[in-house]
């Protein structure tokens, strides 16, 4: 395959770029983390985005590497806004079959253990059932080594109860899907509140993604999510535009 032999030379040629989409503490007021997002800076097509490479990565067995060389990139990027006086957390999407991946597992905590940058990781609950004891069991390997561990697109995918109280998530986040119509539809308050009231029963933080709209930041503030991100308060930018929105204080 032509494309999975270009990504593999892009992660060495420096191809990739992390773009950080900020998370808003709703009664703090204040950004306390952000995910990145991958995109790649292909010679000839421009920038693509994951959708369209993250899958060929997965197939191809380059999603290990692709992920590890992520995690660095976060690590520095990390201490960079630190030391520029933004603290934040940076998030990192996991792809469901690294979390049974001995060698990975081994090597991102040999990475974030050899650094005191805070991060985080997002998984999606469909990518626990295909093993849930290895999962559960690397996922608190991360918790341990002082990661972060967030439940991504929840209610989107195969969501077992069963399995969520066992993990060792401290955020939950509520897909998009509930989120950007929420304010129109009958339903869809329904489900985000009772989410809210799930994940807060079981010491779960809320997050939910795809707000593009001060009526529905308004709805969730009232139901008590804990943090919202979406257009509404950045779309997923560099991180010197990240550093430039952070010192505006907006
Ligand atoms: O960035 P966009 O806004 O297009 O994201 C599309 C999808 O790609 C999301 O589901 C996101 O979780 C996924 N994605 C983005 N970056 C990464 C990454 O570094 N690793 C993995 N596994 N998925 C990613
Ligand atoms: O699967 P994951 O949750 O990681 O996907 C993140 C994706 O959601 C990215 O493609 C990102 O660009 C997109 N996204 C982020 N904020 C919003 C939003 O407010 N509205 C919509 N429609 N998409 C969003
Ligand atoms: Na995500
Ligand atoms: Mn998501």
């Amino acid at each position: 395959l032509r494309v999975a032999r270009e990504l593999d030379q892009a992660i060495d040629r420096d191809e990739l770029i992390l773009h950080y989409q900020p998370k808003v503490h709703v009664r703090r007021q204040e950004i306390t983390s952000a995910e990145a997002l991958i995109r790649w800076r292909h010679p000839t097509r421009g920038l693509v985005m994951p959708g369209d490479f993250i899958a060929i990565a997965e197939e191809c067995q380059l999603i290990d590497r692709m992920t590890l060389w992520t995690i660095r990139r976060a690590i520095a990027d990390q201490r960079d806004l630190a030391a520029r006086g933004h603290d934040l957390r940076l998030f990192i999407n996991i792809a469901g079959q690294l979390l049974a991946d001995t060698a990975f597992v081994r090597e991102a905590c040999e990475l974030v253990g050899g650094s005191d940058a805070k991060l985080g990781f997002e998984i999606t609950e469909t990518s626990v059932i295909r093993d849930p004891a290895s999962a559960i069991a690397n996922l608190q390997v991360f918790a341990d080594f002082g990661i972060t561990i967030a439940i991504d697109d929840y209610g989107a995918g195969l969501s077992s109860l069963a399995y969520l109280k066992q993990l060792p998530a401290r955020e939950l986040k509520i897909d998009k899907l509930f989120v950007t119509q929420l304010t129109s539809s009958n339903r869809d308050p329904l489900i985000v509140r009772s989410t809210i009231d799930l994940a807060h029963a079981l010491e779960m933080e809320v997050v939910a993604e795809g707000v593009e709209t001060h009526a529905a930041l308004a709805l969730l503030t009232v139901m008590g999510c804990d943090m919202v991100q979406g257009f509404l308060i950045s779309r997923p930018v560099v991180l010197d535009s990240l550093v430039q929105y952070l010192d505006e204080g907006r």
